[in-house]
Order: structure tokens, then sequence, then C-alpha cells
């Protein structure tokens, strides 16, 4: 029975109830992104062994040019929609780009951290003074539906990079694409940003860097629920799991209880208890092959029309149209 204590839980504390109570226990690697797990993986897109940001930045460097000619095929100009742009650091070079090219184009980022959105517009405003911007600080699918124009431009062209997609089930990732195809216009666009499956340990060694960065954001989430919730969890109990498995692609995260252990969580006045070795998922990050992707964007109904990848093919970036 629900009690009016459960019904007055926030979606947080909700969801950390129900993951560490379930067997086996697992939490939403969306909440990694407080303000000191956004930090850490500012930190981790930096790593030696983090490949997928440089990846994609060589991509947009490179092939910069020829994606200017297929969004601006019809010289009408565009909207450059960006889903969670983060820092901007691989868009800038595409929007430093058009600017300099004097492309008719307004770049609108939709964020629904309003810190992320306020750095990135203060920081694109100073580096390119000319760009046409309209931010916008909501969720994804709130800012595109319904009648929202950001500019005078019709066409949209849509951006979510950075292998976000991977990490969404198989399941959410069909019914995302879905989702934003049903926000654009037939001629519209969408580029995915996705990770290529790989050399095993090429991948285990991006979620296992040797300094220890991808440990404490996984850790982090002990630590939010600290934090947050009142819990007493001790972070040196627990270890930092990853995993990959070449046969699905999936990369995962676990955090393993050394012992065992019970842990409260003050605010909800919960207790939860843990055997010795027994595992916390906290993230997927799914790797795909190219046909993979053509796949999954077909069964969306998106049309794959071209993809980019960087000079040691560990990344891709895949244009769709609407
Ligand atoms: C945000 N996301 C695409 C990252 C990834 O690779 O799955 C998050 C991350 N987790 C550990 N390292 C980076």
């Amino acid at each position: 029975m629900q009690t009016s204590t459960s019904l007055a839980l926030s979606e947080f504390e909700h969801d950390v109830l129900n993951g560490l109570q379930k067997n086996p226990k697992s939490l939403s690697s969306k909440y990694f992104y407080d303000d000191e797990g956004s930090r850490l993986f500012q930190r981790i897109m930096h790593l030696p062994e983090y490949y997928l940001t440089r990846s994609e930045l060589e991509i947009f460097t490179k092939h910069k040019e020829a994606m200017l000619s297929l969004f601006n095929s019809d010289q009408e100009g565009f909207e450059l929609i960006e889903l969670g742009a983060g820092d901007g650091l691989k868009t800038k070079v595409l929007l430093s780009h058009f600017s300099e090219r004097n492309v008719p184009f307004t770049y609108i980022p939709i964020d629904i951290s309003e810190k992320a959105l306020d750095e990135l517009t203060a920081n694109l405003s100073r580096e390119i003074p000319d760009l046409a911007m309209q931010p916008v600080n909501d969720d994804y699918f709130k800012a595109l539906n319904g009648q929202m124009t950001y500019s005078q431009y019709t066409k949209r062209i849509v951006f979510f990079l950075g292998s976000n997609i991977g990490n969404f089930s198989e399941e959410r990732s069909l019914q995302f694409l879905n989702q934003l195809k049903n926000c654009l216009n037939p001629g519209d666009m969408i580029m995915i940003g996705f990770d290529l499956q790989k050399n095993p340990f090429t991948i285990l060694s991006a979620y296992n860097d040797t300094q220890g960065i991808t440990r404490d954001f996984n850790m982090n989430l002990l630590d939010r629920m600290n934090r947050e919730l009142g819990a007493d969890f001790r972070t040196d109990r627990f270890v930092h799991y990853p995993i990959y498995d070449p046969a699905t692609g999936e990369a995962r995260s676990y955090l393993v209880s050394l012992l065992k252990q019970q842990v409260y969580l003050e605010k909800l006045d919960e207790w939860v208890y843990f055997e010795e070795g027994e595992a916390v998922h906290t993230e997927t990050s799914r790797k795909y092959t190219l046909s993979q992707m053509k796949q999954l964007c077909t069964q969306a109904g998106l049309k794959p029309i071209h993809y980019f990848t960087d000079s040691k093919h560990y990344f891709a970036d895949m244009l769709l149209k609407v």
C-alpha cells in the first residue's frame, strides 16, 4: 500500500528506494549528473583513455565543410538545435566555421540545466560574437513540440551527440528517435553521435581510467545519496567495476559491495542491505556497429543519408532525414 510519505517522495528518492530494494540492484545513470558529477564528467572527457570526445571532435573538424553542404543544400538557412550541449566543445568547431562563412543559421541549445546553458551561452558569446543563438531551458521534447518558433528558419537540424544515445536501453532509443521524428517536419535532419564497437580492451579502458576519475564519477552516486538523502554509504566499502561485453556491445558499470553491510537512508527512514559481492548496476554505455545504428534509425522511420567517422574508426556521426 502506498503511504502518504511515499506519495511525497521526489523522483530521485523514489528511484533510489526502488532501485536499491530490488534484486538485482540498480540506479539510473541520469543521477550521475549533479554539480559534482558534471564536473567529474568534464574531466572524463579530457582523459587519455576516453577517446569518444576526441574522436567526435576530429570528425567535426575534418568534415565541417561536407556537413555544411548537407545541412544547407537549399541555401535557405536552418536552425541548429542541440540536445544537451554540455560545454559545446565539439559543436563550437561547426559554429565558428558556419559563422566565418556567413551561413544563415541560428544555434538553439536545449538543456534542462539552467547552469549548463548559462555557462555555454556566456562562453559562446565571448568566442563567437556574431553567432545568432536562442538557448532554451526546458525538457527536449517540450522545447521541440508545439508551435514554438525560435528563428526565421523553417528547416531544423537536431544534434544528439557524444554517444548519449548509448546510455539508453534499445527500447528507449527507438522510442526516443520516434518521439524526435514526430516533433520534426519532412526534410528536417537529425545527427546522432555514437560509439562504434571495436577492440574490447580499448572500450574497457575508457571506463576504467588509470587516474580513477571514472571510479570517482561512479562513486559520486553514493556521495550524492549521502548528501541528499542523509545516507551513510562508505565509498571504501564498494568498488567501481566496469565490464564490456563484445557480444552485446554493452559497457556496463557497477558498484560492488566489498562486504555484507547495511546502509541507512535517514531522509527516507529506510535500511538497505548488501551481501558481500553484491552489485548495483549504475550505467550502460551501448556501442553500435554502423549497420546496427542504420537499422535502429530505419526502424524509427528515419532515413540515414550520410555518416562520418574519425581516422581510427572509433566513433561515428550519422545524419538522418525525417
Ligand atoms: C554521457 N555518456 C555518453 C558517457 C558514456 O560514455 O556513456 C558517460 C560516461 N560514463 C562513464 N564515462 C563516461
